[in-house]
């Protein structure tokens, strides 16, 4: 099949299973970026993230993975904004989660839609290879996008596009076909706007076009591992899976439809009273799983703490007093000390005088030091 045709045919088969954009582009080393990466590395920015410091070379250059390759379609898989009730989080004491996460985990169903898009490849050009990627493989997926022409890379350090802002998944097809359409590059068009970097609780974005992922509240949430800095818990506020700020704040993007008050606003209490086997039903159909159990229970621990709110302190004591986890025992006692309050300081009392873990009870007697609020 000619180009023409065979980029028509791709681009029909891919409007059909739901991506809004697709574009290609020809497969080189992405020289220029090689510095920025291989010092991004070295300053240790990937955090518990180790896998993007593996093998960097493949993410240079895709073709360290199969020598074959010469194109990539590039394509982008839009989903909704979460517009939240407009409810008080603290008194309702309400956790948010990131829009992505909410329904079925897109790399399921984003994967199975861009391996249709590359059986039209395969389909139309027997014995070529294709390969599929979202999200997880070695592959610079925004600086592929740009190359394709879906878009710009944003201060916010998202791909945006004027049409579709930011609310969308990007995916790739690597083939070995020579495919033909030239992409008109996306100028950018965040101007003087730094919404994003200004409104950042963490200053995640430092002066823009660059993320420092340590801050991050996604990353804090979703990837990091083990005890959450000190001196960001009370800037992750209500946010217990990812952060939707940067997106959410930048005029590129519409509000979007109002999300389902049970999946975008779950009740602290009832997220942290989840045991191995709730949490498993509740999210193993979803990208929250990718937190684990103690990654989510931590974060609502600190989100309780964030409320403000003493009602809390009933759930918290029963977890710091029960919890067989000692990262989820730590932040709760951080939440306690946060709360204040005679009943959260004999909880805290009576768990220092039980505590084996050396961290959980260094995390005690700070928060027995912390000032009440
Ligand atoms: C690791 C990761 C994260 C980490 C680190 C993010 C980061 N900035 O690196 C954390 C957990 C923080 C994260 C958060 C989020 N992520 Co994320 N993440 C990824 C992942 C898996 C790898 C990104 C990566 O390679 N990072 C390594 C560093 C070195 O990359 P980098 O900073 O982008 O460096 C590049 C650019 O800076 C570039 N560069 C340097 N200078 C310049 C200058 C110009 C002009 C240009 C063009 C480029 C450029 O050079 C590098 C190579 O391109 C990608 C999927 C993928 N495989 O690409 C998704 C991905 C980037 N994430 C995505 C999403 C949706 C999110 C969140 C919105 C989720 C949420 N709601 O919580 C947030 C957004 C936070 C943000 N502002 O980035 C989407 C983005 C879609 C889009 N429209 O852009 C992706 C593409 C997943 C997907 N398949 O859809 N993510």
């Amino acid at each position: 099949m000619m180009t023409a045709r065979l980029t028509e045919t791709i681009e029909s088969v891919a409007r059909d299973c739901g991506f809004a954009m697709v574009g290609y582009a020809r497969l080189r080393p992405l020289e220029d970026r090689e510095r920025f990466f291989f010092d991004w590395i070295a300053q240790g920015r990937h955090g518990s993230m180790g896998y993007l410091a593996r093998e960097p070379a493949r993410r240079i250059d895709p073709r360290l993975v199969d020598p074959r390759f010469r194109s990539i379609v590039s394509l982008a898989f839009p989903y909704a904004a979460a517009r939240v009730p407009d409810i008080d989080w603290r008194t309702q004491m309400r956790g948010r989660i990131a829009a992505y996460a909410l329904g079925p985990d897109y790399h399921d169903y984003v994967l199975a839609a861009a391996k249709s898009v590359a059986s039209v490849i395969s389909g139309a050009h027997p014995g070529f290879l294709t390969r599929t990627y979202v999200d997880t493989g070695p592959v610079f997926e925004r600086e592929w996008a740009a190359k394709a022409g879906l878009g710009w890379f944003g201060r916010n350090t998202m791909l945006l596009n004027r049409e579709h802002g930011s609310y969308f998944f990007l995916a790739e097809i690597f083939t070995d076909l020579a495919i033909d359409a030239p992409a008109q590059l996306y100028r950018d068009h965040c101007g003087t706007c730094r919404r994003c970097v200004d409104l950042c609780p963490t200053d995640a974005l430092e002066s823009g076009y660059k993320l420092e992922p340590r801050a991050c509240i996604s990353y804090l949430t979703i990837e990091h591992r083990g005890s959450i800095p000190r001196d960001l818990r009370a800037k992750l506020g209500q946010w217990i899976f990812g952060c939707d700020i940067c997106n959410d704040v930048c005029p590129w993007n519409s509000p979007g439809g109002e999300a389902e008050h049970h999946a975008a606003l779950p009740y602290l209490p009832e997220i942290l009273a989840l045991d191995d086997a709730a949490f498993s039903r509740r999210f193993n159909r979803s990208a929250i799983k990718r937190t684990k159990r103690c990654g989510l229970l931590r974060n609502a621990a600190v989100a309780l703490g964030n409320t403000g709110n003493r009602d809390a302190v009933p759930v918290l004591s029963l977890a710091l007093a029960s919890e067989r986890e000692a990262v989820i025992r730590a932040h709760c006692a951080w939440a306690l000390g946060i709360l204040g309050g005679a009943a959260a300081r004999r909880t805290l009392e009576v768990a220092l005088s039980r505590e084996r873990e050396l961290e959980v009870a260094q995390e005690i007697r700070l928060a027995l030091d912390e000032p009440a609020i």
